[in-house]
């Protein structure tokens, strides 16, 4: 489709406005939000991820991407979170400390609320003990960590042993995402799951707290 091309190539060019008002077209004309996700802004995304890798764009203009998905997932969220359900459970997330990259947490967050579970973000540069203080305050179900960097993913398991050594591991379920992360590197770090998406993230938490529907 047309329109979901100039989206994604907007998302590329950095473009606020412009990806926020196709955003809003695309809803309009009855384009599914789960589809301007996948085939505009995640396959956006995409591209500057492979662009950044080459060479061809650089940091500031990655920001500029990342705002203009910024703008177009707060036009989203309405639509892919249902409003007024009852909470099926208490989730924490979070980006591990030295990490920036906080869209992918944001997303999971979001597909979260949207099948009915209770959000507790603690931000971006989260480092170990922001999770065990928070966790002791909050007492979520599980705990989702996101990392985006090689360097940062060892990040995660500082963060489990912190959970540990303050003795509240066997509260807290944790699960991890992010691109260079894998299930082989959650069973390496005593975490209790992996998924690859937003969707299957939903899918590890319903399983992990035994919900059916
Ligand atoms: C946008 C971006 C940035 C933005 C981030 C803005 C923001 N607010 O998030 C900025 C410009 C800040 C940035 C900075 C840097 N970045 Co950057 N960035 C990206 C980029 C292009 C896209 C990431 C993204 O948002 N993807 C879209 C979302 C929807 O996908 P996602 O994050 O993967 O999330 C999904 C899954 O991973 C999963 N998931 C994510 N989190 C979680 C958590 C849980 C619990 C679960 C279950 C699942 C889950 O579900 C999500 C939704 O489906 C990637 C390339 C790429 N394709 O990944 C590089 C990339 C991650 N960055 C990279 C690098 C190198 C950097 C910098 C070091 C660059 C530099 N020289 O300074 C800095 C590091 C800053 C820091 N300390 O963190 C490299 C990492 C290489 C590596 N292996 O370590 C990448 C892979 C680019 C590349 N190809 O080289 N970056």
């Amino acid at each position: 489709m047309k329109e979901l091309q100039e989206l994604a190539q907007s998302v590329e060019q950095g473009q606020v406005q412009k990806v926020s008002g196709l955003t809003q077209q695309l809803l309009d004309s009855g384009v599914s939000p789960q589809t301007v996700l996948n085939d505009g802004l995640i396959a956006g995304m995409t591209v500057v991820g492979e662009k950044m890798r080459s060479g061809e764009m650089y940091l500031p203009e990655v920001l500029q991407s990342a705002s203009a998905m910024h703008g177009s997932l707060k036009i989203l969220k309405p639509h892919l979170v249902r409003e007024g359900a009852q909470s099926r459970g208490k989730i924490m997330v979070g980006t591990v400390k030295g990490d920036m990259h906080d869209i992918g947490k944001n997303l999971v967050s979001i597909m979260l609320q949207g099948a009915g579970f209770d959000i507790v973000d603690l931000g971006l540069n989260v480092p170990p003990q922001k999770f065990v203080e928070a966790i002791t305050a909050h007492q979520p179900a599980i705990l989702g960590l996101s990392a985006m960097l090689t360097t940062t993913m060892l990040n995660m398991k500082t963060t489990i042993e912190a959970i540990n050594a303050a003795g509240l591991r066997s509260n807290v379920k944790v699960i991890i995402g992010g691109a260079p992360v894998s299930q082989k590197f959650a069973d390496e770090i005593g975490a209790d799951g992996y998924a690859r998406d937003a969707v299957l993230a939903v899918d590890k938490v319903k399983q992990l707290l035994g919900v059916t529907a």
